[in-house]
């Protein structure tokens, strides 16, 4: 038999920049190099289709908890004005569908390849080139490297004893099967109660002829308020969409509304109540912008904490299921905070049974179920609403080795250690949008991907207008901004939640370091185009 060529004897394909990902990042990072600059680009994706957490995350209820008018593309005047969200928070299916229209309108598909899972970069000092290599032994070369993996993708299933035993059938969230799950008739058990069980509960109750939920960590959460978008709406936000976006990249939280300039604690108890009530009816993150310092100061947190528990033992009947979903082990918001459709109200069905286990923990996956210190609770269906080995894991899984042989996974050893959550030293010409030290996840993320993505851009653009071959962030400059990156964190409320996927606390054996940057978009964003302006300091360019 003719022996397959191993990924060293085959021909590597040369591009000027290669792209891991084809989600929101990645498209757009196509459309900059490609477009914008002329290069030769070549973007790597897993799927079958654009999307990444999009095209992944397909469970019942999934829906994104950014406004649709602002969790889209800023770079495209056209764009904003012929594309119609249909509702306040879209869907993922509508989500999906807007990618896929991007990917067509900008022509992107001819320089994507499909189903094609990035198995190993490393970085070729000598020849200052990156060569990627796939799980079906292909071989890319480029001088630039660009991951746009994204910040939750890599699955967290828990290593629960006894889960191959599971006579029934099993799914994580981000890993939903296209064709949909049937919970009719059926009894499920439902783990984790963040964003994402908070989203699915309610619709799976409605489908299920039982959902039990497994609670570690109660949660607060606040009502989206759901609702078709108006044609008057539509009208108001595409007349004034440039304003919109200038004010979403003027912020903290890249989200284009006013956060009040008053402490929680400057109001009188009926004027803050009655600040809370008018939040809570208007539903949303927004919430969190009621007061300046909710994020900053015990007290006032204090606050919004002790509101939203109030509203979950108005609302939930029973005083004991309304007890154990009330949290009290960390401050509201300094875990990301979920909204939800129904969520507390969900609780009062006949069909739904909490289970504590914090009280009564897990022991093992049974063949006919779950079982907990004290019951077997019988399943047909096991849901995985586990979250993700966040920020460090998708990047990780590719195996990047940069010079010398370094792999990522030992630099990173300790916890991510960035400059500005570009580049990370001894890995030259690798940008990771998105990446741990930048804001990330603290903001609405399309916000954050379009600095990214302009700033690797004009980069990249700055380094061949001058014939240089090589970009190096130098451990100095990391040193400080790892050590700023910190600073941020502990300057606000964030750190307190020590069962938060910020901090790698969901993830067994992850360092515990606070991930993103918490210092706001704003002044991310002034403090990188200080560094650009200043001939890219803190980099080394040769
Ligand atoms: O994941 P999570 P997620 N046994 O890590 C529990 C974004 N998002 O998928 O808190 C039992 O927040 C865990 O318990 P604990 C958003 O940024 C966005 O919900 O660690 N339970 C927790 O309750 C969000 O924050 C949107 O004690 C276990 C849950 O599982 C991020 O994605 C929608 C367990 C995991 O919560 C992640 O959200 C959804 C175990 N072994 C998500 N391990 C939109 O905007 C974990 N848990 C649409």
């Amino acid at each position: 038999r003719a022996q397959q060529p191993t990924s060293e004897s085959r021909p590597a394909r040369t591009y000027d920049a290669i792209i891991v990902g084809a989600g929101f990042s990645g498209l757009y990072q196509l459309h900059c190099l490609r477009d914008r600059l002329g290069l030769s680009v070549r973007v790597l994706e897993a799927a079958d289709g654009v999307g990444g957490t999009w095209y992944w995350n397909r469970y019942p209820g999934a829906r994104c908890d950014s406004e649709s008018y602002y969790y889209s593309y800023s770079f495209s005047p056209e764009l904003e004005q012929d594309w119609e969200w249909t509702e306040r928070y879209p869907e993922h299916s509508e989500i999906l569908r807007y990618l896929n229209h991007v990917a067509e309108r900008f022509d992107l598909l001819r320089d994507i390849q499909f189903e094609t899972r990035v198995t190993g970069a490393a970085f070729d000092e000598a020849r200052d080139r990156w060569s990627v290599t796939t799980a079906s032994g292909e071989r890319f070369e480029a001088p630039f490297l660009i991951t746009a993996v994204g910040c939750l993708s890599a699955a967290n299933v828990p290593a629960i004893e006894g889960l191959e035993r599971f006579a029934g059938e099993w799914y994580h969230t981000g890993r939903w099967p296209h064709e949909g799950v049937d919970f009719a008739g059926k009894r499920v058990g439902l783990i984790g109660t963040g964003s994402t069980g908070i989203q699915a509960t309610p619709v799976i109750a409605a489908q299920a002829a039982h959902l039990t939920v497994f609670q570690r960590t109660a949660n607060y959460s606040v009502p989206a308020r759901n609702g078709p978008m108006s044609p008057e709406v539509q009208r108001e936000i595409k007349a004034n969409y440039a304003a919109i976006r200038e004010k979403a990249r003027a912020s903290t939280n890249g989200h284009p509304f006013d956060v009040s300039e008053q402490s929680a604690l400057d109001v009188t108890e009926e004027e803050r109540r009655a600040r809370y009530e008018a939040a809570w009816e208007r539903g949303g993150l927004r919430f969190r912008a009621v007061f300046r310092d909710l994020l900053l100061d015990k007290a006032a947190n204090d606050t919004a904490s002790e509101f939203i528990r109030a509203k979950i033992r108005s609302i939930v009947k029973d005083p004991e299921v309304a007890a154990k979903l009330t949290p009290t082990d960390h401050p509201f918001a300094s875990k990301r905070p979920p909204i939800d459709t129904d969520y507390f109200e969900t609780f009062n069905r006949d069909n739904v049974l909490l289970v504590d286990l914090k009280a009564t923990p897990i022991e093992e996956i049974v063949p006919e179920g779950v079982r907990t210190r004290d019951a077997t609770y019988p399943l047909d269906v096991i849901v995985f609403a586990t979250g993700f080995d966040a920020l460090t894991g998708p990047l990780l899984a590719l195996d990047i080795r940069g010079s010398g042989g370094r792999p990522l996974k030992e630099a990173w050893a300790a916890g991510p250690r960035t400059y500005l959550g570009l580049q990370t030293p001894g890995f030259p010409n690798l940008f990771t949008i998105t990446g741990p030290g930048s804001p990330s996840v603290l903001t609405n993320m399309p916000i954050a991907i379009e600095q990214h993505v302009e700033w690797i851009t004009r980069c990249i653009a700055h380094l061949r207008e001058r014939g240089l071959a090589r970009i190096e962030a130098t451990p100095e400059a990391t040193e400080a901004w790892v050590a700023h990156v910190n600073e941020a964190a502990h300057a606000t409320l964030l750190p307190m939640a020590n069962s938060s996927w910020y901090l790698g606390a969901n993830v067994p054996g992850k360092p515990r370091v606070f991930m993103p940057y918490a210092g706001g978009m704003a002044r991310y964003r002034s403090h990188c185009e200080a560094v650009a302006a200043k001939g890219y300091e803190g980099f080394a360019l040769r």
